[in-house]
């Protein structure tokens, strides 16, 4: 992955400590900025309900994540630090998957500090404040995610090896960032990607394009994905409490195993996987 985290944050590199943290400057925001946090907000707020796990509605709430404009990241803290031990750090952009994963294991979430132009409203290419924040964040004040993503952060450090972190990243990408979950009222979205997208809100609970499989570390290890469009294979978490243990030994277990199976495209069904159906609630969801 290139990181060039400079351009879109208007700051140097020299400006840009080792652990890339820097100040959110919430007073730096402009009304434009403040105003693109709330059409975006608005928008995704309306489409996301009947779609969204309940959770991310209450750490919405609870936070003060609010349409109103882009959240200080000093306020939302204090919320989030006692319910969770998590904080949000701004940083410039992308950045180093070592730097990425000591953030984790720290409890702290890398957050770009800096909102997509008018121009990029539906599509921008590196992770802005409206996914980090509105995407990422709500979902750290339950225990379960929270602690699930600590351990990602710590996992990503006993690994080295390149073709291991790949796998790793299928791991977060099929989980936190493109990640469905099932609940009691029916398929709903938890991953962040999924949440701060319109056109991938409704496809991936709606369209009769892609997979859907039950979540199991070492299918989705093996799993390539698209970075430039939707994606075609969606795996489904059982639950906030049934998430894939990733200490040393039973993640370590389930990376021996995937290390000696074949790679998949993105698009793949075997016949091991347990397809996920949609139901009519699903494809219809209440107004
Ligand atoms: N940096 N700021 C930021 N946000 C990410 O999501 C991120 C990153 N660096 C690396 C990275 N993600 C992924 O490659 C991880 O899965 C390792
Ligand atoms: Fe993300």
């Amino acid at each position: 992955m290139t990181i060039d985290p400079f351009i879109r944050s208007g700051l140097q590199a020299h400006q840009i400590p080792a652990d890339y943290v820097v100040d959110q400057r919430f007073q730096d925001y402009s009304a434009a900025d403040h105003e693109t946090w709330s059409r975006l907000y608005r928008r995704q707020f309306d489409l996301l309900h009947g779609r969204i796990c309940d959770e991310f509605f209450a750490g919405l709430a609870g936070l003060g994540i609010a349409a109103d404009g882009i959240p200080d990241f000093r306020e939302m803290n204090r919320v989030l630090k006692a319910a969770t031990g998590w904080e949000v750090v701004a940083v410039p952009g992308l950045v180093p998957d070592r730097v990425f994963f000591t953030h984790l294991a720290q409890r702290r979430f890398p957050a770009g500090f800096w909102i997509r132009r008018p121009d990029e409203f539906d599509y921008i290419e590196e992770p802005d404040i409206f996914h980090d924040v509105f995407g990422h964040v709500p979902l750290l004040m339950n225990r379960a995610y929270a602690d699930f993503v600590a351990a990602y952060g710590e996992a990503g450090l006993r690994y080295a090896d390149p073709a291991d972190l790949s796998r790793l990243a299928r791991l977060y990408w099929y989980s936190v960032e493109f990640g469905l979950i099932e609940t009691k009222a029916g398929l709903r979205i938890f991953g962040a990607g999924i949440a701060s997208s319109p056109g991938e809100t409704v496809y991936a609970l709606e369209s009769e394009k892609p997979g859907r499989i039950a979540f199991d570390p070492v299918r989705v290890m093996r799993t390539h994905y698209k970075i430039d469009d939707f994606q075609q294979t969606y795996f489904v978490m059982p639950g906030f409490d049934f998430m894939p243990d990733l200490t040393p030994g039973p993640l370590e277990a389930a990376m021996a195993k995937a290390r000696m199976l074949p790679e998949l495209a993105a698009d793949a069904l075997i016949t091991e996987d347990r397809r996920v159906a949609l139901d009519d609630r699903q494809r219809r969801p209440a107004a």
